[in-house]
């Protein structure tokens, strides 16, 4: 089980966590309230489409990304994330920042999705005093240096180690482990011999005993792999996520929600009937 705030998840089968960016790119009208319509409105499409989690970001972690003030970032979430009160499955906040954790905890939402994984002190803070889970996940540089030629000796022990240490600490915090879920960081300064690696030997992070995210969805590491752009890589995206549940993803971050649930309804029909 994955303790959610008020949600208790139960992790007997793969979960689907749908992406939603509020970011002024991801939808394309521009002005503040239709972006917020429309970010609600594809909340609750990937809902009804079969979604477990909603991500909600108000910032791209994208390489190159322009970095935006706490107040932008505010700015864009808050308003979808008060519409989505109520929510039938959790509302997850992808920040790194405690001011928008603070305040998307105190409006409601259930998990933080930090992909700086609480190193901020104020972060930790936030997500331990929250009682929300929250999702640790593996990053080497920032989005304006990850993809300058990352190096690791090797890719699976250094990302484990970080995130073995990267649990302790938020247990220290007071964080529980039934609150706790890791992700290796896939395209997070890795080069794609680091994340077919890290996807070969995405089982090893199992011995920690908390689920496994997976975020393979769409990235560039598909797009070197099959050659197709950004828009055309949902086969490439399907593969990805059915190969990250059979190595042990307990999670898997998605755009798109319809399907990726009838995928993963074939994988459960198979392995419901062991
Ligand atoms: C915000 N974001 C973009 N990619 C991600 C991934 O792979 N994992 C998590 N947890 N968050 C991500």
């Amino acid at each position: 089980m994955l303790h959610c705030g008020k949600f208790h998840l139960d992790l007997s089968r793969p979960l689907v966590m749908g992406i939603v960016n509020v970011t002024p790119d991801s939808f394309s009208d521009g002005g503040q309230h239709l972006q917020r319509a429309a970010a609600v409105a594809h909340a609750q499409q990937l809902i009804a489409e079969g979604a477990d989690i909603i991500d909600i970001g108000g910032e791209s972690t994208r390489p190159g990304a322009q970095q935006v003030s706490v107040q932008e970032e505010l700015d864009r979430v808050m308003p979808v994330i008060e519409s989505l009160r109520g929510s039938p499955v959790p509302i997850s906040i992808d920040t790194c920042k405690p001011q928008v954790m603070l305040a998307a905890i105190a409006m409601g939402v259930q998990m933080v999705n930090d992909v700086d994984a609480l190193q901020d002190t104020a972060a930790m803070n936030a997500v331990s005093v929250g009682n929300v889970a929250v999702c640790l996940m593996h990053k080497r540089g920032d989005s304006q240096t990850m993809q300058m030629r990352p190096h690791y000796q090797d890719v699976a022990v250094e990302v484990s180690e970080f995130l073995r240490e990267r649990i302790a600490a938020a247990e220290a915090a007071g964080i529980g482990r039934a609150r706790i879920v890791v992700d290796p960081g896939f395209g997070f300064g890795k080069t794609l011999a680091h994340n077919l690696a890290l996807l070969r030997g995405l089982k090893k992070l199992a011995v920690f005993g908390v689920p496994i995210l997976a975020g393979v969805s769409r990235k560039s590491m598909l797009g070197a792999l099959t050659g197709r752009e950004v828009g055309d890589r949902l086969a490439a995206s399907l593969a990805a996520a059915l190969i990250s549940v059979q190595r042990g993803a307990s999670i898997v971050r998605v755009h798109d929600v319809r399907e990726t649930v009838d995928a993963l309804k074939i994988w459960n029909a198979i392995n419901e009937d062991k």
